[in-house]
């Protein structure tokens, strides 16, 4: 039996770390196994280019390499945790994942869509999630959130023009894709954000 791949986007601050537990316990409470994960990381070797993805320390790094290493993260994970998860007939609850690509590398850095493509097909090789379910908020509700947590890293030092262009790419890609994407509001109290996430998937999931 084969698992479901779930994930979740948004730019920085919307809340997606605070609403991946709720996600995955509507999942479990629904019976089913889960693997919570994330992206970039989600293995030994991830983490550790996550720690240099996101390094203010280092010199400003090209955005090709940028690309290649969040690609490099991700056929790992893939390999050892996503893939296996799934044959398994486990769920897995990814934050963050290709659309994050589109969205940083394709709309926030200016990289060809076309170049985001062909590495897509070469690691993924078709593997797709099931339902990716899209927290947006106006970019000063979200950077808000984010920056009064302190100091940001090599992302969070972007300026709002930067956030803009990654939201508007996230919910164009979730227009062209209405039966994988669910968008939610995530302007409210987590809680409400919560009620919304787990309405969304226990209708997407029915
Ligand atoms: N990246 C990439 O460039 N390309 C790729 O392909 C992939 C990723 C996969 C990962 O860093 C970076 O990698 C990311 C994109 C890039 N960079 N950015 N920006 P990360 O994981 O550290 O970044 P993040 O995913 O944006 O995490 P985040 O900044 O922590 O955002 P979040 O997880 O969405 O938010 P949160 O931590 O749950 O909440 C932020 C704060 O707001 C926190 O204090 C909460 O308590 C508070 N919060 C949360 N929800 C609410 C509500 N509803 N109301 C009020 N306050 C709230």
């Amino acid at each position: 039996m084969s698992g479901r791949f779930i994930t979740l986007e948004g730019i920085e601050g919307v809340g997606k770390t605070t609403q991946v537990g709720a996600v995955a316990e509507t999942l479990r409470a629904a019976g089913h196994a889960v693997v919570v994960t994330r992206e970039p990381g989600g293995t030994a070797l991830g983490e550790r280019v996550r720690a240099v993805l996101l390094d203010r320390a280092l010199p400003a790094m090209a955005s090709m390499t940028e690309l290649l290493l969040v690609f490099a993260a991700r056929a790992e994970h893939l390999d050892k945790v996503i893939r296996p998860a799934l044959a398994a007939g486990q769920w897995v609850v990814c934050d963050r994942f290709t659309d994050a690509t589109y969205a940083y590398q394709g709309g926030g850095r200016g990289l060809s869509k076309a170049h985001i493509e062909r590495l897509e097909i070469l690691v993924q090789d078709g593997l797709q999630p099931d339902l990716t379910l899209l927290l947006d908020a106006p970019v000063e509700v979200a950077l808000g959130r984010a920056r009064a947590r302190g100091e940001g890293d090599r992302f969070e030092t972007e300026r709002a023009e930067f956030f803009a262009r990654i939201r508007d790419t996230y919910l164009a890609r979730a227009a062209a894709d209405p039966g994988r994407f669910r968008i939610i509001d995530a302007s409210p109290a987590p809680e409400m954000v919560s009620a919304a996430l787990r309405r969304a998937l226990l209708q997407a999931c029915e």
